[in-house]
């Protein structure tokens, strides 16, 4: 019903709107109205109210709601069904199970905070409410599952040229999935994949955008390795904006996948990237390796040159630079 009456307001927004109109239109007490009105007053909606005249939205908070969101979007299909939630266990999660029950490729769950966000190998993600972008998109591609990695490496591409687009810095991508500003974290990727042994049933794309986060607000654990667009730029910035950008570049980089396969992927991951040569320790599935970072191959595998001069080939794992 929220969504309802600030659809209503925002129709009417230069005149007032009285509560007898209202609950006519939804079919609802003019009590219930009211109530709501107080919620949505709580949730930083400034309502101008008057007992003659009725109630006027005067301005809207940077929430991700579907009503404040969806009048900005400017894709063509990702996005066009938003499921908000003020606080959510894991968007992923959700997103996982709706997929399950059949929600369609470009249905994005966004939520205000999460209680258990979640990074890799079970790691969490630091979700406060209000102030970054937690999302997870759903995908359902035609490909075999060896090609999914493509899908994360295609999300990483995205994220770092809506962060670059959006503020003019130069976002560089981290094998696997890390999004960095002048080498530290801010963004993360968890994707996950439903399929069977030839093909993927859905794919959903997880991201953590840190936007407004202060260098105090971040745990002591990460307050030396993350950071924030709002840290890097000096400005607070505008969620409903960046939400924007990035769903833009997503399905702009899909449809380049879809159309011209993963080599376009590559190619852009490889610039943003520029792993060739550098010099590093990758801990995979408990074994630490060090030597010099030569490829990523199609699979999103990394390529790693040992000491003793092999080649390694390493699906998943942490990758940190050395000096
Ligand atoms: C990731 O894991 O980087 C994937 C993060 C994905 C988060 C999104 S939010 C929306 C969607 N729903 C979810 O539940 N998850 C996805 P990983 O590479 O394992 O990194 C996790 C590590 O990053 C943690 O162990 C911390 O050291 C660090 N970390 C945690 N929160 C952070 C934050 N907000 N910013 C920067 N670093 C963080």
């Amino acid at each position: 019903m929220d969504e309802e009456i600030l659809q209503f307001l925002r129709e009417h927004s230069s005149a007032f709107l009285s509560g007898e109109e209202i609950s006519r239109q939804l079919k609802v007490t003019r009590t219930a109205i009211w109530k709501r009105m107080k919620v949505l007053r709580e949730m930083g909606y400034e309502i101008e109210a008057s007992t003659k005249r009725g109630y006027r939205l005067i301005r809207s908070p940077d929430l991700l709601s579907p009503s404040e969101v969806k009048p900005i979007l400017r894709t063509k299909w990702m996005g066009k069904t938003i499921h908000h939630f003020q606080t959510i266990d894991s968007t992923n999660y959700k997103a996982y199970q709706l997929a399950l029950i059949g929600a369609e490729e470009g249905e994005v769950v966004i939520a205000e905070s999460q209680k258990k966000g979640r990074g890799r190998l079970g790691r969490h993600w630091f979700s406060p409410s209000f102030l970054n972008l937690y999302l997870s998109v759903i995908l359902r591609p035609k490909i075999p599952p060896q090609q999914a990695s493509i899908i994360t490496l295609m999300a990483a591409v995205a994220t770092a040229e809506a962060i670059e687009k959006f503020s003019g810095l130069k976002p560089s991508i981290k094998w696997p999935n890390d999004i960095l500003l002048r080498s530290r974290k801010v963004a993360g990727l968890l994707n996950e994949i439903q399929s069977e042994m030839d093909q993927i049933h859905f794919v959903i794309l997880g991201i953590g955008v840190n936007l407004n986060m202060d260098e105090r607000m971040f745990p002591k654990e990460i307050r030396s390795t993350a950071t924030s667009l709002k840290k890097e730029m000096g400005q607070t910035i505008s969620r409903k904006a960046f939400l924007q950008s990035l769903l833009g570049e997503l399905e702009e980089w899909y449809g380049i996948f879809l159309k011209e396969g993963g080599a376009a992927i590559l190619k852009a991951w490889r610039d943003r990237a520029q792993i060739e040569g550098k010099r590093v320790k990758v801990t995979s599935f408990g074994e630490t390796v060090a030597g010099v970072a030569v490829d990523v191959d199609s699979d999103g595998a990394l390529i790693l040159r040992t000491q003793d001069g092999d080649e390694k080939r390493i699906v998943a794992g942490d990758m940190e630079y050395k000096k």
